[in-house]
């Protein structure tokens, strides 16, 4: 992303400090190799709309309903996300509000069970997420949790013990999905479950999103009660988060309109719960910006991209493999590859500063039965989106594990740091980023 003569100059003329600050980011991604597997580059009109100015407007409600006059254009802009949304995801119901996978999930379960009930996701430590009942976060808090693993032989999520948990303590809710499970989620399975306890299933597709969309991997939409997602991983959209359903129906709680006694439907509880629930202002910006990209995701080349970003990771996984590198599950369906580090005698903590200082950004992680704390952890997490964004191919996937590879193998070396560093910035160079700002 070199900046071109025109870029960012009212920027700079107005606030030179964080004008520096936006010109060594751009430089930061310019020149490292971004593995970490939930984050990607966004095209630049995605970032034009992101920048743009509907960050000014006030839009409390949903279009056609606002708590603000002049919401006209927000309006198209929302209506276009949505139906977008709903094409790319063959589903009835879509909102695209949430400001982030976060605050998506925090409206489903708010929705779908009360404070105190149980639920039942993949435990963090085994490849899920914060918002899948983490005692450190919301879900952990306000819901009674029972996490479900992965098998230690298969590095899959353990169906005969989610079955057994699930009978043993009813969960009402079931969520799947999750931040570091580098296989196809199981929807079928889950739902097989969910269906024998009366529970809700909620799928978390943040991660696969992208494939979701074009069909190279499974879709939830038949299976679960209600999916949530981010916009910004394999999806390539902004930063952001989204609800969805495959079908709308009545609500089973007996809610109904004040007025007039009709039973609201789901999708009108969902909505009442991300505003005025949990979120005031819809970042209208944001939300335009997921119009753009789901646009770009209704395009025939982005199936070609996703289908890119599962094959280099396949091949990434067979170079790591051939280098004697333990992957959690023995490869990968998805963008994601799990490495535990046990065998190579190197923390996931002390890989990613050694990477990260040779210009290659991933994350520690915590491995299926890791014995460090998520400080430390005994595992690294590697995705594709971002390179294959910038157009790297399988020959770029071996060359970088081989870079990997040499920093690991002697994470102190800081000959090897200086050698990869500069091969890092050569192979980024061929692959540069933004090309409408060299201009
Ligand atoms: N932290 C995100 C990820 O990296 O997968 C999920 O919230």
């Amino acid at each position: 992303m070199a900046s071109g003569k025109g870029a960012f100059t009212f920027l700079k003329n107005a606030d030179s400090k964080l004008y520096e600050i936006l010109m060594r980011e751009v430089s930061r991604e310019d020149y490292t190799l971004e593995l970490i597997a939930s984050e990607n580059f966004v095209s630049y009109p995605i970032l034009e709309m992101a920048g743009g100015v509907m960050t000014n407007k006030y839009a409390e409600g949903y279009p056609g309903a606002r708590y603000y006059g002049g919401c006209e254009h927000v309006d198209e802009a929302e209506n276009l996300a949505r139906d977008r949304a709903k094409q790319l995801f063959n589903c009835e119901y879509v909102n695209v509000q949430p400001h982030s996978g976060s605050q998506a999930n925090m409206a489903a379960l708010m929705t779908f069970i009360k404070v105190g009930d149980t639920i039942m996701g993949l435990d963090l430590a085994h490849g899920g997420h914060l918002t899948h009942g983490s005692p450190v976060n919301f879900s952990g808090k306000l819901y009674n949790v029972v996490s479900y693993q992965v098998s230690r032989e298969t590095g899959r999520v353990d169906f005969t013990e989610v079955r057994k948990l699930a009978k043993e303590h009813k969960p009402k809710l079931v969520i799947c999905g999750g931040s570091a499970y580098p296989r196809h989620i199981e929807f079928e399975q889950f739902r097989e479950i969910a269906d024998e306890i009366g529970a809700f299933l909620m799928a978390d597709i943040a991660h696969p999103a992208g494939l979701v969309a074009t069909g190279l991997h499974p879709s939830p939409m038949p299976y679960c009660d209600v999916v949530t997602t981010t916009t910004h991983k394999t999806l390539r959209g902004p930063r952001g988060g989204m609800i969805m359903m495959g079908k709308d129906v009545e609500n089973p709680w007996g809610v109904v309109a004040p007025k007039s006694g009709r039973t609201k439907m789901v999708s009108e509880l969902l909505n009442s719960t991300v505003m005025p629930g949990i979120q005031g202002g819809p970042l209208m910006h944001i939300i335009a910006a997921k119009a753009v990209a789901f646009g770009e995701a209704l395009e025939p080349k982005f199936k070609l991209y996703t289908q890119e970003v599962v094959n280099n990771a396949q091949a990434m996984a067979d170079a790591l493999l051939s280098k004697d590198y333990q992957l959690v599950s023995g490869g990968t369906d998805t963008h994601v590859i799990l490495i535990d580090l046990t065998n190579k005698d190197v923390t996931g903590k002390a890989a990613e500063k050694a990477l990260e200082k040779a210009g290659i950004t991933v994350n520690k992680n915590m491995v299926p039965f890791d014995q460090r704390s998520p400080f430390i952890t005994s595992g690294m997490r590697v995705g594709t989106p971002a390179i294959t964004t910038r157009g790297m191919g399988k020959d770029e996937m071996n060359r970088i594990v081989d870079l990997i590879d040499d920093v690991v193998a002697d994470v102190e070396n800081a000959a090897t740091i200086k050698r990869v560093k500069a091969e890092v910035k050569v192979l980024c160079e061929s692959f540069p980023l933004y090309q409408e700002l060299h201009n």
